[in-house]
């Protein structure tokens, strides 16, 4: 028998930390981490590129069907930011990682983000476009917010979340 594993997804504005927080926790977990954009740019999953936005257009309907297998059978860590356009069935949990102003424009600034593209992600932020995308797409009590701010945050949400891991571990088998 597999042992059942949970598949989580984390979510927020570009630049936010969910890359850094998904990988490491694969390996403290040896859960999967999968990167939407990266998975999308490895198959050629778009469908256009925005002029406006200055990013490629994310082909959805075979995103999907690409991750469905490897959702189907458990213990995925799914990172993108944005969140509507998956199957609300995959996850067992969501997380939305939240960054203050000031540290997230100093973060997008040195990824080379500039004028309208630092400003659009930075309103995004303020918003909390991603946070009420996934309040919407998902049942309420499934969906968390995390700060992430500082190296502290990142341990304490590497601690929590593992932890939930291990208890959706035991009382799933
Ligand atoms: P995302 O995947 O959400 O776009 P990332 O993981 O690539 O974000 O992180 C963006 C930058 O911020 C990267 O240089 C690492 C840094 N970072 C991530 N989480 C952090 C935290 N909790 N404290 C300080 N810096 C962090």
């Amino acid at each position: 028998m597999m042992l059942r594993k949970p598949n989580l997804l984390l979510t927020g504005t570009p630049g936010v930390g969910k890359t850094t927080l998904g990988k490491e926790l694969a390996e403290r977990t040896g859960l999967t981490y999968i990167n939407v954009g990266d998975l999308a740019k490895d198959g050629e999953l778009f469908e256009g590129y925005d002029e406006e936005y200055e990013c490629p257009i994310l082909d959805e309907d075979r995103v999907v069907d690409e991750l469905e297998d490897k959702m189907s059978e458990g213990g995925v860590i799914l990172d993108y930011h944005g969140c509507d356009f998956f199957p609300e069935r995959w996850f067992h949990i969501v997380f939305v990682l939240r960054t203050d102003n000031s540290f997230l424009y100093d973060r997008l600034e040195s990824r080379g983000y500039k004028g309208k593209k630092l400003q659009d992600n930075i309103q995004c932020e303020i918003f909390q476009t991603i946070y009420e995308e996934a309040a919407e797409s998902y049942r309420q009590e499934i969906v968390h917010q995390l700060p992430s701010n500082t190296p502290e945050d990142l341990e304490r949400n590497l601690d929590q979340i593992t932890q939930w891991i291990q208890q959706w571990i035991n009382d799933n088998n």
